[in-house]
């Protein structure tokens, strides 16, 4: 649903100041500690922050895409990892099931889901399946009135403190593509499901990634989501959506890594001058600003298609190839602008160039969008 001008100004307003007050002063002990605050967590629940995605009938905002995309820009002016915290529940965790869960699957879930009583996670990678997404391997056999699972999930995010799961597996041996997929609500709580340790990653701490192991985990057959064979489209359609959400963080992390820059450049001074003063230190602040400009035109105009009922497919890979690799640049020349000080911690600004790497990858790496925008603009013949 959208907003009206007013209250979106509201929500903006506060999920800005929210960001600015109490996220920005936690970035370093966040990062050092790798844990969140429980007491963030807490303040993020009562703004609402989980819920954002969440149809307001189950007690969520019902944010349209477009107002979606414009709190994660906001939400991008801090370290990626505190909202990777209700990140999931906004996007992959939660839209299967917003978008193929029937209604009494809706009606167990979502209320928690909305609240952040329930924390969700998907999982669809494996060792053996990544970009391949169609190859997953674990197993779903049907016994009785239950699926037996068995498998391995790999990197993923929230896996450690996520109480459902979204777990893509392999009910039709025959069908070794993504035909065979069907797509499940898994509780954490099963017998037989157990979570690997964190993995020590390159960025982003804070935020965990684990393996999600499937030992004879018995599911409900009323928890499958879709229809058996469904699954591949349910998870394609879910990386649609979060493509477009990752896109707008993105945005904002370059945004605010242009401010940081553009403080420290009027700040610094060499050669008797602030370095903002000189012209190869503006072609660098220029290329931030306009790049960054480009990715958010981008992201709204994608965005506002998807809410008019377009299918963006082919523009949420665009907007997701795009600006993660646009932040990437800016985070790099934010370390050439700041020099020594961007190379040591203490600015953070090394912080953000390790954080934003993962945006290339995640979700679908930068190669995986070229194929799907390729493989949509010769379909449509331009
Ligand atoms: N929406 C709905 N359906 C889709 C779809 C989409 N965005 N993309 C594909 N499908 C459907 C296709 O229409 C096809 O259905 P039919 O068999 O009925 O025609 C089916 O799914 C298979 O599609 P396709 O042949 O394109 O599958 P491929 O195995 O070639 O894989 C890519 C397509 C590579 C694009 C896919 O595997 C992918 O996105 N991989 C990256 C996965 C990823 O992002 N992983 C990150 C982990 S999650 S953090």
């Amino acid at each position: 649903m959208a907003l009206d001008l007013e209250t979106r100004e509201q929500l903006i307003d506060t999920v800005r100041r929210f960001v600015s007050e109490r996220l920005r002063p936690l970035e370093a002990k966040v990062s050092e500690e790798d844990a969140m605050p429980p007491e963030l967590v807490s303040e993020m629940k009562e703004l609402g922050l989980f819920g954002l995605s969440i149809p307001a009938e189950y007690g969520g905002l019902d944010l349209s895409m477009e107002d979606e995309c414009l709190v994660a820009v906001e939400l991008g002016r801090t370290s990626p990892a505190f909202r990777s915290t209700f990140g999931t529940n906004v996007g992959i965790g939660s839209q299967g099931l917003v978008m193929f869960g029937t209604e009494e699957q809706k009606a167990k879930y979502l209320p928690g889901i909305a609240s952040g009583d329930i924390i969700t996670s998907f999982a669809l990678t494996e060792p053996e399946a990544g970009s391949d997404s169609a190859a997953v391997q674990t197993r779903a056999v049907l016994d009785g009135d239950h699926y037996v699972l068995n498998g391995t999930k790999r990197y993923i995010t929230n896996a450690n403190k996520a109480d459902l799961f979204t777990v893509m597996t392999r009910t039709d041996a025959s069908r070794p593509g993504a035909g065979g997929v069907s797509a499940f609500l898994v509780e954490r709580n099963l017998p037989g499901l157990s979570i690997g340790k964190p993995e020590k990653k390159m960025g982003q701490q804070g935020a965990h990634i684990c393996d999600v192991i499937f030992d004879n985990v018995r599911v409900p057959a009323e928890n499958r989501l879709g229809r058996e064979g469904e699954g591949f489209k349910v998870a394609m359609q879910v990386l649609d959506r979060g493509r477009l959400h990752i896109s707008a963080v993105c945005v904002g992390v370059a945004e605010r890594l242009l401010t940081d820059c553009v403080a420290y450049a009027n700040e610094r001074k060499q050669f008797g001058q602030p370095i903002a003063a000189f012209q190869l230190i503006q072609g660098m602040i220029a290329d931030c600003k306009t790049e960054t400009l480009v990715a958010k035109a981008m992201v709204m105009e994608t965005a506002r298609k998807r809410d008019a009922g377009e299918s963006v497919t082919m523009e949420a890979a665009a907007a997701k190839y795009f600006a993660s690799e646009m932040v990437g640049r800016v985070a790099d020349r934010a370390v050439q602008i700041f020099g020594g000080a961007g190379y040591v911690a203490d600015h953070g600004i090394e912080r953000f160039y390790r954080d934003v790497r993962i945006f290339r990858i995640y979700e679908g790496t930068s190669q995986i969008q070229q194929v799907v925008i390729a493989r949509e603009t010769l379909k449509r013949g331009g």
